[in-house]
């Protein structure tokens, strides 16, 4: 199958970073960056627009880059982008994805100090040789030292957002294959978690062989790790490892119950097997009789599905993003698992961005997109004025939005409602970004910190307290601030946050994209246990973005989270009532 619009959108992306590395002229690697962010955009698959001869009516996507496309869907290859890759080592990327770094920096640091890797350039920080060259200073390199160390925490890890789409994409093309009977994504992704070490998937098939030769075949591989009889193991181009188990029916619960973990949970699980009479592994549940001797293969108990497994050991299902041994395998035995948020309960989505700040689709679009999603009701949050690269708003532009925003609404009949709000800078001195009396015009306020997130703890925590304790501020917008394997958390004080949360009854945002999941799910579990209301939102600056709300869904979820846990679970007139007795 031919690589999807992502993947090729990834391939423009680099393709603009290494020339503008390599020093080209700003018109041509910004071509290649407009056209790897219309092409992530689409809603069509990019051989579509070949088939029907309308690939280059896309805006940005002129007749070079339309031959490069075609090329691609062709081949999986880019000779241009092979040559480039030999001109500018590909790990040069990784620097130039450091905060705090960038593609300029990135191409100082290799002409200047032969810099290509992020361990060279850890060296070179450390040696103090970065503040010498010009733009630099002895403060931005400590950045740079505190970005690498952030992003070593996570070494080798992938965010949930870009494994989850290249597991996606390559699930679908194993159950296009006639010998798949059934394929799932197991593991960490399964689970949830924020970030993934490699990607499991699990096929039912009697025939494997045919299976594993397309898997280690497929255009987007770099190398092939192993390749069996049962398993394969590839790693992609993006440098992300995914491991491929192909088994017979029957084998399929115990193998996904297995491979989906978390180790830590298993080894509960196996316990309790134990204790039932059964020595259990990824094969079956294997009798043990009483003298503790394992019984021979024809004694086997094979599950064909999950709830089996769990059934045949005295348990009720248990939702994978429970599966981390905190609390799950008590309820299960007392009945008491929480029945978690799904992606059907969510009504609304309270935070998102337009064209009047940094957004790239009108009032109008994103509430057509809301509604196209299943959604009732929106709220449009724009930047404030502090953000002035996002074109934030100061006052008077929100007033003149709010008027667009009630004929939007107008517009959309009664059955759907556009709200207007504003996501606000909680300024670096702790006072609000817009003042009271612009504030309390507005039907939704989000508060979030963009700035200064480096700060102490104390400064952080009082500018949070701040927010919370104004009486406009009805959400706190990703409250951390980190930027997932990029950027670390602001140091915040949870405990003296959750208690003004508590007091004051302000919402706390799960933030649905990939990139933030921010509060993440160990502190929303605490937040809403304490009974603070949660909100999941996407955030978004366009289409794609919307499509993100399954990572805040996930994570919601690993938050152990209920319906009633998340305000964008209620009606319209339910949310309305709250909001209008409120400030
Ligand atoms: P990751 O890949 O680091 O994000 O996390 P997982 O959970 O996907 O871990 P992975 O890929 O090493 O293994 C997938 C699942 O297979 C894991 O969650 C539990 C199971 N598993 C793998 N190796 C072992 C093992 O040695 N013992 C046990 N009990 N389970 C294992
Ligand atoms: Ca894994
Ligand atoms: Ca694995
Ligand atoms: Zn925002």
């Amino acid at each position: 199958m031919a690589l999807t619009n992502q993947e090729i959108a990834d391939i423009f992306n680099n393709i603009a970073d290494m020339l503008e590395i390599q020093g080209e002229n700003r018109f041509k690697f910004l071509s290649y960056r407009r056209a790897g962010e219309t092409l992530g955009e689409l809603p069509r698959d990019l051989q579509a627009y070949v088939d029907d001869g309308t690939l280059t009516d896309i805006p940005g996507i002129g007749k070079a880059i339309s031959d490069k496309i075609k090329e691609l869907l062709e081949t999986d290859k880019l000779e241009f982008y092979e040559k480039l890759r030999a001109q500018v080592p590909e790990s040069i990327l990784q620097i130039k994805g450091i905060n705090g770094v960038g593609p300029k920096k990135a191409k100082l640091f290799w002409n200047e100090l032969n810099i290509t890797t992020v361990e060279s350039l850890q060296t070179a920080a450390s040696e103090g040789k970065l503040r010498e060259l010009p733009g630099m200073g002895a403060k931005s390199e400590q950045k740079i030292i505190e970005s690498i160390q952030a992003l070593s925490r996570n070494r080798g890890r992938t965010p949930i957002g870009n494994a989850k789409q290249a597991a996606d994409t390559i699930l679908a093309e194993l159950v296009a294959l006639p010998q798949v009977e059934e394929a799932m994504i197991a593991g960490s992704i399964r689970r949830g978690k924020t970030t993934i070490g490699d990607v499991d998937i699990l096929a039912v098939s009697d025939d494997a062989e045919p299976i594993m030769a397309h898997f280690v075949g497929m255009g987007r591989v770099e190398r092939i790790l192993g390749q069996g009889p049962t398993k394969s193991s590839i790693e992609l181009r993006t440098g992300l490892q995914v491991d491929l188990r192909v088994l017979p029916r029957e084998r399929f619960g115990t193998a996904l119950q297995y491979f989906t973990g978390s180790k830590d949970h298993n080894v509960r699980i196996r316990e309790i097997a134990l204790n039932k009479g059964y020595s259990l592994n990824e094969h079956a549940l294997r009798p043990i009789d009483d003298a503790g001797n394992m019984l021979d293969e024809s004694h086997y108990v094979y599950c064909g599905t999950e709830e089996d497994v769990y059934e045949k050991i005295g348990l009720p299902w248990i939702a994978p993003e429970l599966r981390e041994d905190q609390g799950e395998i008590e309820a299960a035995i007392a009945g008491k698992l929480p029945n978690l948020i799904t992606a059907e309960d969510i009504l609304s989505d309270l935070h998102m961005h337009t064209t009047w700040s940094d957004g790239t689709l009108s009032i109008r679009e994103m509430a057509e997109a809301a509604r196209e999603r299943g959604k009732t009701h929106i709220v449009i949050t724009d930047h404030s004025k502090r953000n002035i690269v996002a074109n934030g708003l100061d006052g008077e532009r929100l007033l003149q939005q709010q008027a667009e925003v009630r004929a939007v609404n107008e517009e959309m009949g009664d059955d759907f409602h556009v709200l207007h709000g504003v996501e606000m800078d909680i300024l670096e001195d702790g006072d609000m970004d817009l003042s009271d009396d612009i504030l309390a015009q507005l039907d939704f306020v989000v508060a979030s910190l963009h700035f200064g997130l480096t700060q102490d703890r104390a400064l952080i925590t009082k500018r949070l307290l701040n927010a919370l304790n104004n009486p406009h501020v009805d959400c706190i917008g990703h409250m951390t601030g980190r930027l997932i394997g990029t950027r670390p958390s602001a140091d915040v004080d949870f405990d003296a946050v959750f208690e003004a949360a508590l007091e004051t009854d302000t919402v706390l945002e799960i933030n649905a994209n990939p990139a933030r999941l921010d509060l993440d799910a160990q502190y929303a579990r605490r937040a809403h246990q304490l009974g603070i209301k949660l909100a999941i939102n996407t955030d978004a600056h366009s289409i794609k973005m919307m499509d993100m709300l399954p990572y805040g869904i996930l994570t919601a979820r690993r938050a152990w989270a209920e319906p009633e846990n998340v305000i964008n679970t209620w009606a319209f007139d339910r949310f309305y009532a709250w909001i209008q007795s409120r400030a």
